[in-house]
């Protein structure tokens, strides 16, 4: 607390770096209401990165109740399709079996819940696909990598692995191992500025995470803090295999322009093939 205190003497500007996108941050010349304006012109608009005043948290916390009350309902009607079905062969997953708890996440096509799995008490992270945006081939294929990815990084301590999947008509599950120590975005937050030997340490099993990821021939693409989760005891993992890309040899290159606006790779903005180094 010492170093942070006089390091808050020394710059003045060290409590606040996070009020501005990573990417912003060196970019001081420009003021920050042009940058904001121009970054919502030309990406999707940006949830507020630090946590709001109370009043509105609190709206915002009644809104979400109401949505997930309204997803809840809506999934269970949905679920009551294929729990007909599943009667018939036992012991399979399906939503009955879960009691969903809150919407912690969300992604362009996307909703992750906190679950409760009944039989054993032990909560998941639920990550929920509308089948409706998944409707060509391609759209299909990474669906598929994602269930692959999940196969190989389930028994990676340094990847979150999964504990089942199912389908209704209209949802896809992904029932996931859950971590409850929060993302890195949460804690730098919360540090204002993370340590250099933690860095250190977060950097390298980060690496393990993603040099794993490659010896299977699997591009990870969509590393940014949210995505990096923390167990109990203070080690990571990462999440969210939906931008991932499989089945490339050494010498391959692919060329999707995609991940997140502000954690786009040199190598996709300008519009080059790229491989393991993304
Ligand atoms: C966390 N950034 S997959 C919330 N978002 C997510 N959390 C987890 N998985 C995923 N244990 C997400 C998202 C995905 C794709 C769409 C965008 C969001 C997750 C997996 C396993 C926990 C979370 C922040 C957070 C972390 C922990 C608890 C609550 C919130």
């Amino acid at each position: 607390q010492q170093e942070l205190q006089q390091s808050s003497i020394t710059n003045g500007k060290i409590n606040q770096p996070l009020k501005q996108p990573l990417s912003q941050i060196n970019d001081n010349k420009k003021p920050l209401n042009e940058l904001r304006s121009s970054l919502t012109k030309h990406n999707k608009p940006q949830a507020p990165l630090f946590t709001p005043k109370q009043n509105e948290t609190e709206i915002e916390i009644k809104e979400m109740k109401e949505i997930i009350s309204n997803e809840i309902n809506q999934l269970s009607n949905s679920s009551n399709i294929t729990s007909n079905n599943s009667n018939n062969n036992n012991r399979q997953i399906c939503l009955d079996q879960f009691e969903l708890i809150k919407v912690i996440g969300r992604g362009s096509y996307a909703k992750v819940f906190l679950a409760e799995y009944k039989k054993t008490k032990k909560c998941y992270a639920m990550k929920v696909i509308k089948k409706s945006i998944v409707n060509d081939d391609e759209d299909i294929d990474w669906v598929q990598t994602e269930k692959h990815v999940f196969e190989q990084a389930t028994n990676h301590p340094f990847l979150v692995g999964l504990h089942s999947c199912f389908q209704t008509e209209s949802r896809l599950f992904f029932v996931i191992e859950y971590l409850c120590g929060g993302d890195l975005m949460y804690h730098m937050q919360r540090k204002r500025r993370l340590p250099e030997d933690h860095a250190r340490f977060y950097s390298a099993e980060i690496s393990i995470a993603l040099g794993y990821l490659h010896s299977k021939g699997i591009i990870y693409r969509d590393l940014k803090l949210d995505n990096v989760l923390l167990d109990i005891e203070g080690h990571i993992k990462l999440t969210d295999y939906g931008m991932c890309k499989e089945g490339l040899n050494r010498y391959e290159k692919t060329g999707t322009f995609c991940g997140t606006p502000n954690y786009i790779a040199p190598e996709m903005l300008r519009g080059e093939d790229y491989n393991f180094s993304i």
